[in-house]
C-alpha cells in the first residue's frame, strides 16, 4: 500500500446472504482490499437471532402482503458493527447507508462524497422491507447518520444488488484502487457528459474502418473530436445531462486581486453576522479585522473569489503550515447556499495544496450544523486534542488522498 494512502475506507455490510456479496472478493475491489486500501466487512444478520429458526422477519402490523424484518436482529447486528470500531479511526461512527426503492438517487457525485467517508456501514434489507423503528434506532440511540439511497426507479428484491453497485462505485474512487487515476477524469457523470466512442486493433474489422482521426497522432484534434462525440452522444441520449445546470455553473473562481479588497471585506462581514448568531459570539476574527487587515491578507495567503456576472458570490483562502493546508474564510452569499458553490469552493482550495501536504485543515463554529455536515461529508473530522481553534469554533482535519 502506498505509504501516502491514507486510512482504508471501512465498509460494513450486513445481508441476511451474506454470499451474495462475495463479487466484493474480485477484480479491482478485491485487490484494493488485499492492497488494504478498502476494508470489506460482510456479517449475517441471522448471526444476531437467538431462536432455533434464525427468525429475521414476522408478519406487518396493520395487514398487507409479505413479510417485514424484525427490529431486534437488526438492533444487535448495528450494536456489533459500531462495536467495533478501529481504535486508530478518526471516524468513531459508520454513515449508514440503507437500500430502498424510495431513497434518494445514487448517482458520482453520492459516490464521491462517500468516498471521501473513512467508515460506511450498508444495511441489506428483504421482504418488504425493514422495520421503521430499526432506522430511529440507528439515529437516535446510535447517533448514526442514516441515508435511505435508491439504485434507480425499477424494483429488485433486497438490497444486496444495490450495495454491488454502490460499493464497487464507491471503492474505485478511493486512491489507489484504480492504477491509472487520469481514467476516472473523463469517465460518464464524472463531469456531466457520456463517453466518446472507443476503438482498438484491427484498423479494419469486418469492412469497418476505425475513424482516422484516431490514427492522426494529433492529439488535440483527438480531443476535440473525442467532446465533440461526447456532446453528441449527451444530447442523444441524455439530454437531462446537459440541460442540468449545477447552479454554479455561471461562477467563475479565480485569484483574488487588491481590487477586491473592499468587496471582499463586505462579504466577510455579512457571512460571518450569520455565524455569529448561530454560535453567539462576536468574538470572531472576520467581524473584528479591518480593510486594511483584508488588504494585507493577500500577501500572506492565498485568497480566490467566485464571481456570478460580476457579482462577489464567495471566497475562500489557503495558507501553508508546515504539511498543513490551512483553509479559512470559506464562504458564500447567503442567497446562494445550499447549490453546491461553498463544496466547489473547498474542492478548489484543496485542488490547490501543493506538494508535500499531508493534512488539510480548517476551523468553524462549533453550532454551525450546515458547515459541519459539508466539510463532514468532505471527510473532515474533528481535529483529535489541538485547542487550536477559537473558543466556540472547532478545528477540522483531514488527512490529504493523493
Ligand atoms: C432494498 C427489500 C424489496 C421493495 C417490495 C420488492 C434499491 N433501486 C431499488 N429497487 N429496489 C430496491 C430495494 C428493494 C428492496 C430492498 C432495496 C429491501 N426490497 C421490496 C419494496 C417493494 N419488495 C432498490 N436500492
Amino acid at each position: 500500500m502506498s505509504p501516502e494512502a491514507g486510512p482504508a475506507l471501512r465498509i460494513d455490510v450486513v445481508s441476511i446472504f451474506p454470499d451474495y456479496l462475495s463479487a466484493l472478493d474480485l477484480s479491482l475491489i478485491g485487490k484494493a482490499r488485499e492492497d488494504g486500501l478498502l476494508d470489506v466487512r460482510v456479517h449475517d444478520l441471522r448471526d444476531f437471532t437467538h431462536d432455533r429458526h434464525r427468525t429475521v422477519d414476522d408478519t406487518p402490523y396493520g395487514g398487507g402482503a409479505g413479510m417485514v424484518m424484525k427490529p431486534q436482529p437488526w438492533a444487535e447486528a448495528l450494536d456489533h458493527v459500531v462495536g467495533q470500531a478501529d481504535p486508530g479511526a478518526t471516524s468513531r461512527r459508520p454513515h449508514l447507508v440503507v437500500p430502498g426503492p424510495g431513497g434518494a438517487p445514487f448517482t458520482q457525485a453520492m459516490a464521491r462524497e462517500l468516498a471521501q467517508e473513512e467508515w460506511l456501514a450498508f444495511a441489506c434489507g428483504r421482504y418488504e422491507g425493514i422495520d421503521e423503528r430499526v432506522y430511529e434506532h440507528a439515529r437516535e440511540s446510535l447517533g448514526l447518520e442514516v441515508s435511505v439511497v435508491s439504485l434507480g426507479d425499477y424494483v429488485l428484491n433486497g438490497g444486496e444488488v444495490a450495495v454491488l453497485a454502490m460499493v464497487e462505485a464507491i471503492g474505485r474512487l478511493v486512491p489507489g484502487v484504480i492504477g491509472n487515476a487520469e481514467s476516472l477524469v473523463e469517465e460518464s457523470h464524472e463531469d456531466g457528459l457520456l463517453e466518446y466512442p472507443l476503438y482498438t486493433k484491427p484498423r479494419e474489422w469486418n469492412g469497418r474502418e476505425v475513424p482516422p482521426i484516431l490514427l492522426s497522432g494529433n492529439h488535440a484534434a483527438i480531443a476535440a473530436w473525442r467532446h465533440e462525440q461526447r456532446l453528441a452522444r449527451t444530447a442523444a441520449r441524455r439530454p437531462d445531462l446537459l440541460h442540468a445546470s449545477h447552479g454554479d455553473g455561471d461562477v467563475d473562481i479565480t485569484a483574488a486581486t487588491p481590487g477586491d479588497v473592499p468587496e471582499l471585506n463586505v462579504l466577510f462581514k455579512a457571512c460571518w453576522v450569520q455565524e455569529a448568531l448561530l454560535n453567539d459570539t462576536l468574538d470572531i476574527p472576520a467581524l473584528r479585522e479591518s480593510l486594511d487587515d483584508v488588504r494585507a491578507s493577500l500577501d500572506t495567503t492565498q485568497t480566490w473569489v467566485a464571481r456570478k456576472a460580476g457579482r462577489l458570490v464567495g471566497a475562500v483562502r489557503t495558507s501553508r503550515q508546515e504539511d498543513d493546508w490551512f483553509i479559512g474564510r470559506l464562504c458564500v452569499v447567503p442567497d446562494l447556499r445550499g447549490q453546491g458553490l461553498g463544496r466547489r469552493l473547498l474542492e478548489h482550495a484543496e485542488s490547490t495544496a501543493p506538494d508535500g501536504i499531508r493534512t488539510m485543515s480548517l476551523d468553524t463554529g462549533a453550532r454551525s450544523t450546515d458547515n459541519l455536515r459539508m466539510y463532514r461529508k468532505a471527510g473532515y473530522r474533528p481535529a483529535p486534542g489541538t485547542g487550536d481553534a477559537l473558543p466556540g469554533a472547532v478545528r477540522l482535519t483531514k488527512r490529504r488522498r493523493r
